[in-house]
């Protein structure tokens, strides 16, 4: 059967072969991808590298491509929020699985392995300021995959109905769901430096994740709900912007995802570190000892 070719109004590449956000060529992106929010954290990773290759930036997305301790790697920021997720994750898939040429999906397809360094906020008391959290499941309260086919295999159904239940969520928010992170990943992040959570993934930091500065909520318990829900004994850890996202895309894609959390709030406490960018260099350099371990 001949494949179809994807409309240039559909993948987007520009005059000089890249494609349109990340402005990446294939030939620039390794198989190995690291993914933070802040553009500024790039150099932040890239520093650690014996070799910066390439660099590329436009709009939030900017990338660095190198090697640390010899293994080739790309750095990339993602900015805030699931919607950016979508951004990256598709065009990231594009660079390795869509033959830019004849603009057809390749017969092999590449598997990427794809570590989330970010930042995250405690919701319990006992997740510590300054810990590190892989998230082993992140329960998404956006709306990105919805959009998508096939999530039936990739979704935690139980988990996210039992989470449905226990929160009597509000029907005019999106439909939680729940995905969970690749196994080899986790274990190949997992130390005794490292703890093990879930992490809800919400479309924004202030209302969505329950912070009252002016604007009054809907559910001022939300937190309180979140805190004292449990499914297998397992609780809720702590609160982000894209894990749950980056799990969901990277399991519909094929690709392998991790998150891990560098913890700069407690919301129980009220506490925001007094060292957070310590905290996040530690985390940076944690993350790419194990890489190559
Ligand atoms: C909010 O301040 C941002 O910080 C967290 C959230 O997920 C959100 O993107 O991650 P990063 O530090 O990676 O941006
Ligand atoms: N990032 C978030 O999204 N929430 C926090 O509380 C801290 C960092």
């Amino acid at each position: 059967m001949k494949q179809q070719t994807i409309q240039p109004s559909e993948l987007i590449i520009t005059p000089e072969g890249k494609i349109y956000h990340l402005d990446l060529a294939p030939s620039q992106l390794a198989t190995t991808i690291i993914t933070v929010g802040d553009p500024g954290r790039v150099e932040k990773v890239s520093k650690y590298f014996d070799t910066i290759e390439c660099t590329a930036q436009h709009r939030e997305f900017k990338t660095h491509t190198g090697t640390y301790k010899g293994k080739r790697i790309s750095v990339i920021s993602t900015g805030i929020g699931p919607d950016n997720i979508d951004i990256v994750f598709n065009e990231l898939d594009a660079l390795v699985n869509i033959d830019f040429e004849k603009r057809q999906v390749k017969k092999e397809l590449t598997s990427l392995n794809i570590i989330r360094i970010g930042t995250s906020g405690g919701l319990t008391p006992e997740i510590e300021v300054d810990s590190f959290l892989i998230s082993e499941l992140g329960i998404g309260l956006d709306n990105v995959m919805h959009y998508y086919d096939k999530t039936d295999k990739i979704f935690n159904r139980d988990f996210a109905q039992s989470f449905i239940d226990h929160t009597q969520w509000n029907p005019d928010n999106s439909v939680p769901y729940a995905v969970e992170a690749d196994k080899s990943l986790l274990k190949k992040l997992t130390s005794e430096k490292t703890i093990h959570g879930i992490t809800i993934t919400n479309v924004g930091f202030y209302g969505p994740q329950g912070r009252v500065l002016r604007a009054k909520l809907k559910d001022e318990n939300l937190n309180e709900k979140l805190a004292s829900f449990r499914y297998k004994k397992k609780k809720i850890t702590n609160l982000e912007m894209e894990t749950a996202t980056m799990y969901g895309m990277a399991k519909l894609l094929g690709h392998r995802a991790i998150s891990m959390n560098a913890i700069v709030a407690n919301r129980a406490s009220g506490t925001f570190s007094e060292n957070a960018s310590k905290t996040i260099d530690a985390l940076i350099q944690y993350t790419l000892s194990k890489i190559i371990a």
